[in-house]
């Protein structure tokens, strides 16, 4: 279902000029309202007026994460506090979290592009939806309940955790579709597994999967195992939270809500922009957001942009799945390469199950890279042959196909960590 007709299939042409008129409002917008760009303006002697066409936003320099950090909480803040309705907070692995804040027509906002995804991926007002993201300064749980509010679901706020009873749930409610990480997917997938239960004995049918990446492969042994379809949407905290984008049931590309996001591609060490169809990091600048609005915000995030219609209908660009986080890459012995494609590898070994660990050592001035990867049979350990041969050949799979020189470790099965939010699959110790 095409939740929003008008814009979601709107000429490309009309929607160009519905977001130059949006850009050009909201750099005004943002020159008077928020001191950092205020600034930023007069320093780079811009001139707020002067905006006639959408690529003239690359006169502006990009904001970047340590931006929002250097002016913690509220900076970015471009209304009184006494309007903002609700807060939310990046994870911040490090330091201090990234604050982000919501008027109430950002929030009606969200609702609006997350019921476009959900949508986009079938589920409907007969839908039983478990949310089994973490509830609090994540924006994963409430982006995700107020647009399935929206659209009329019954929502099962169950958040994450608690991994029996949210099958026992499941079961018993009746759960059509599953909001979740793939990572925490596979794990109840599995668990179900374990408890004896069928696909067959649930009702599931969609799965709405995002907040991190997971390749092809990956996905569709996550669908088996629950018996569901799953589609990926994608989004960010600093940029509202989901709903920047998201699939439709064709698969072929997430869907942008390109009247409220725009979106450019470039290469991550120049800041220019790459040619149409050429993978780069994203920049995305929030059109209509009040509360916190970015201009040029660095996601760090690798991806292309497809502005062809789709099959399903609608003109609206989409982007390829993540490949990755310009951060995340890395970089052995010269050889750049994405956990991603590491994991695409692996997944092609039925001996060997979808949970890996990566750790990255630094050993004689020389970095090195452990794959540890669980059996799925723990027996095989006992055959020291057989277990040599996997080895070597998963080896030399990764070798021919990325070529790096990893050593692999088979462990036994259940060993490695599950996650229940986010998997946090990559252990930098070279610095320790
Ligand atoms: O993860 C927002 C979200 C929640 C999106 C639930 C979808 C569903 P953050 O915690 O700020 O926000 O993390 C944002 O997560 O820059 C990407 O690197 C990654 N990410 C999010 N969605 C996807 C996806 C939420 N579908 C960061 N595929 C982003 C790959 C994703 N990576």
């Amino acid at each position: 279902m095409i939740y929003n007709r008008e814009i979601e299939t709107m000429p490309r042409k009309e929607l160009e000029a519905l977001q130059l008129a949006r850009l050009k409002k909201l750099v005004r917008y943002c020159y008077e309202n928020v001191k950092f760009y205020h600034d930023r303006f007069d320093a780079e002697k811009i001139d707020p007026d002067k905006f006639s066409v959408l690529s003239d936003i690359r006169y502006i320099p990009p904001t970047t994460k340590e931006d929002l950090r250097d002016h913690y909480p509220f900076g970015f803040f471009a209304v009184p506090q006494k309007d903002i309705v609700r807060i939310h907070a990046s994870s911040g692995t490090t330091g201090k979290p990234t604050v982000v804040g919501y008027t109430r027509d950002d929030l009606n906002m969200w609702s609006e592009i997350v019921s476009r995804f959900i949508s986009a991926a079938g589920v409907t007002d007969e839908d039983v939806a478990q949310i089994c993201f973490g509830y609090g300064l994540f924006t994963g749980a409430l982006g995700l309940h107020y647009g399935l509010e929206r659209i009329g679901a019954t929502i099962v706020p169950s958040s994450s955790g608690n991994s029996e009873k949210q099958i026992m749930l499941m079961k018993d409610f009746g759960t059509t579709t599953l909001i979740a990480t793939p990572t925490y997917a596979m794990f109840l997938g599995e668990l179900a597994d374990e408890l004896g239960y069928k696909p067959s004995d649930f009702k599931l049918r969609i799965g709405l999967f995002g907040s991190e990446g997971c390749t092809d492969e990956m996905r569709a042994k996550i669908e088996q195992r629950l018996g569901l379809f799953a589609t990926d949407n994608y989004g960010m905290s600093e940029l509202i939270g989901p709903g920047v984008s998201g699939e439709c049931e064709h698969r072929c590309g997430l869907h942008i809500a390109e009247d409220h996001f725009l979106a450019e591609i470039v290469d991550p060490q120049t800041l220019e922009p790459c040619a149409e169809g050429e993978t780069g990091e994203l920049i995305v600048t929030t059109l209509t957001k009040q509360g916190m609005p970015l201009l040029r915000y660095r996601t760090r995030d690798l991806t292309r942009i497809n502005n062809t219609p789709c099959i399903c209908g609608r003109t609206t660009a989409r982007m390829d799945k993540v490949k990755g986080r310009s951060d995340d890459m890395l970089k052995l012995r010269g050889v750049n390469v994405f956990p991603s494609q590491i994991e695409s590898v692996l997944m092609l070994f039925a001996p060997i199950s979808p949970h890996y660990m990566l750790y990255l050592r630094r050993e004689n001035y020389h970095d090195s890279l452990e794959v540890q990867v669980e059996l799925t049979d723990g027996s095989l350990l006992e055959n020291y042959q057989n277990l040599q041969k996997l080895t070597r050949d998963i080896h030399s799979k990764l070798k021919t196909v990325l070529g790096i020189d990893a050593k692999v470790a088979l462990v036994q099965p259940k060993t490695i960590e599950r996650f229940t939010g986010k998997a946090k699959r990559v252990v930098d110790l070279r610095n320790q």
